[in-house]
């Protein structure tokens, strides 16, 4: 029996490339060059399984018209909400995510952002690169204190939890958090967190706001201008979930006009791009969606696609099903 045909859109690691390689009639993408939208297309039409990221969007257009061959998307990485999966359910292909490897580095990166603009980093790193650094004082890049403060998280799955923890546990901060479903306080407890009831509760109390929602139409601008108005004054976001939970106009505005104080941000509603109006403020800290961006992490991301997509074809069920 022939080989599956399967398309890897992206780069991946290395390692991982070689196995889906050996396993299956494999096209990679050497140069690493995004699919445009009639790529994708071309790509439902010829081969068995595609394995997209974050970069490629696949809304129900796509899966419209001529019958499409591919039976399985294997999207590296966790969020998919840049796959319509209703559409994709609809003609029968199968959708499968990488949950849980890489919510301790995503975790991690939440931590960064959070230290980083409590703490002015990317201000003093930018000064000092510019040579502008003029000496020691007292007044100088004065910022916000983190050990003790409270922290409020929005999703409180994998990713929320572990950072909970980290904040909990590493800097002493007190944790709430609004989570769509009730969790067992004894669970909430493990990671020094308490759940309140609504979005507004958690915001009314929290020096530090931090998403860990999904992407999609169900949470789409859950923080908007009404919610930066119900922060504490001189609070910060941070967003390591995805860019559409926040309406990045209503944020630009909360920063420009002193709302909030300012936010970490790893995702954007239209990434790659980032508003000048953000990239010009000081007091926020931007990152290129780096949450997953480790060697181990991103190669136990593949391999659980190649899981994934291997079940599959053996006839099973792959572990990672969303659709
Ligand atoms: C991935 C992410 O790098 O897994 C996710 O949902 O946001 C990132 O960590 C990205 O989605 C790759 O497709």
């Amino acid at each position: 029996m022939s080989k599956p045909r399967i398309l890897v859109t992206r780069r991946w690691p290395v390692a991982v490339e070689t196995v889906l390689s050996e396993r299956f009639d494999t096209t990679l993408n050497k140069d690493d060059v995004a699919l445009e939208a009639g790529q994708l297309r071309e790509a439902l039409l010829t081969y068995d399984a595609v394995l997209p990221t974050v970069s490629d969007k696949l809304p129900s257009q796509l899966f419209e018209g001529e019958a499409i061959r591919t039976k399985i998307l294997g999207n590296f990485g966790v969020g998919f909400n840049h796959i319509d999966v209703a559409a994709a359910k609809e003609r029968g292909v199968v959708v499968t995510n990488t949950p849980g490897v890489l919510t301790d580095c995503t975790a991690d990166i939440a931590m960064l952002l959070l230290l980083s603009v409590a703490r002015r980093g990317g201000e003093g790193e930018r000064e000092v690169r510019a040579g502008a650094w003029t000496g020691w004082r007292p007044t100088h890049l004065v910022g916000t204190k983190v050990t003790g403060k409270t922290v409020g998280i929005i999703g409180f799955g994998r990713i929320g939890r572990a950072f909970a923890q980290r904040c909990h546990f590493g800097f002493g901060m007190d944790v709430v958090f609004y989570n769509r479903s009730a969790i067992d306080p004894m669970e909430a407890s493990r990671y020094g967190a308490m759940q309140l009831q609504t979005v507004e509760d958690v915001l009314e109390v929290s020096d530090f706001v931090s998403l860990h929602c999904p992407g999609g139409a169900e949470n789409r601008h859950l923080m908007n201008a009404d919610r930066f108005t119900a922060m504490k004054p001189g609070a910060f976001l941070i967003n390591t979930a995805r860019g559409d939970v926040v309406d990045e106009a209503a944020l630009v505005t909360a920063l420009e006009r002193g709302t909030i104080r300012g936010a970490g941000l790893d995702v954007y509603e239209a990434e790659p791009h980032v508003p000048e109006r953000l990239r010009e403020m000081d007091n926020v800290v931007l990152l290129p969606h780096l949450g997953s961006a480790t060697e181990e992490t991103r190669t136990a991301m593949g391999m659980k696609v190649v899981d994934n997509i291997t079940a599959f074809f053996a006839g099973h069920q792959p572990p990672d099903r969303v659709v």
